[in-house]
């Protein structure tokens, strides 16, 4: 396989350049959205406001995983997002983030084409026997435990290697239930047991490649991650999360750049020339 050639996956044809996700947190209490779009209406609206600025995919949650975040109950994790997926799969390609496999096969009948677990399989283990089963494309991202308190699991040697070798790990793990390899995507996880002052989350981005290498598309969900605020900080502090859209797309493009499957962003229309960008840079001999 050539550096231009894109793994296959399940169910995604390849369309020549890094895809935009765009987030639809149908939360109360997500780090940059909470709240915004909590209500179905709003929330769908929103959805197709991001298909309509080039959204190749929406990626539809109910349970934020902002860190100290707690857990929500699957019964109101459903409430939240089933009628959006529904509402939104008429009209484009939608990825369901859940941890539960229950939510994942609902949302997939509804018409969900990606599964999108930020666990990796971790937190319920018959979530990988669903993916088995069902042959959904599936994202298995990299995870150390719940957001409570992730945070304090952020210890490594080298930051690169380890998350490598545990996304390894997982990939064997849902391959041994059964699963096909070309259902698989990848994905460092951003600032989950990712401490933004150790600069865990820039040297997994500097070092992308070294997933990418792994043969399976690469997801990256930087947009607006504290990391940036961190980055952009004055004398007020933090920037605030709605103001790293900028940050975001500048990483967007790197990320791209570097051969990524695929970017979860905020600002979509930013993002998709963004990639744009990068994809005429990779084209260039
Ligand atoms: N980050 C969040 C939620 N879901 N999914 C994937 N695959 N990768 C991520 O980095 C990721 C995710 C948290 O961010 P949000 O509050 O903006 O949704």
């Amino acid at each position: 396989m050539s550096a231009l050639e894109s793994p296959r996956l399940a169910g995604f044809p390849d369309i020549g350049r890094c895809r935009v996700m765009g987030v639809l947190n149908v939360t109360p209490d997500s780090f940059s959205d909470g709240g915004l779009f909590f209500d179905h209406g709003r929330a769908i609206e929103h959805g197709r406001g991001l298909f309509a600025a080039g959204a190749d995919i929406v990626d539809v949650g109910g349970e934020s995983t902002r860190p100290g975040a707690l857990r929500v109950d699957p019964t109101e994790e459903l409430r939240r997002v089933l009628p959006v997926v529904r509402a939104l799969s008429e009209i484009g390609t939608v990825s369901i983030d859940t941890m539960h496999s229950e939510i994942a096969r609902q949302a997939v009948d509804a018409g969900a084409t990606l599964v999108n677990d930020v666990s990796g399989g971790l937190a319920d283990p018959a979530m990988v026997r669903f993916v088995a089963s069902s042959g959904m494309a599936y994202v298995v991202m990299h995870w150390r435990g719940h957001s409570v308190d992730m945070q304090t699991r952020a210890i490594y040697d080298d930051v690169v290697v380890d998350v490598r070798r545990e996304l390894v790990a997982r990939i064997d793990a849902v391959v041994d239930a059964g699963a096909d390899p070309e259902q698989l995507v990848l994905d460092p996880g951003i600032g989950f047991a990712k401490k933004p002052g150790a600069g865990h989350n820039w040297a997994l981005l500097k070092h992308l490649d070294q997933l990418v290498a792994l043969g399976r598309p690469v997801l990256v969900g930087a947009s607006r991650k504290a990391f940036l605020g961190q980055l952009l900080a004055d004398d007020n502090g933090p920037r605030p999360a709605d103001q790293r859209d900028h940050a975001s797309s500048a990483v967007t493009a790197l990320i791209a750049a570097a051969g990524a499957w695929g970017v979860r962003v905020h600002e979509v229309a930013a993002d998709v020339d963004a990639v744009r960008v990068a994809a005429r840079w990779r084209a260039e001999p």
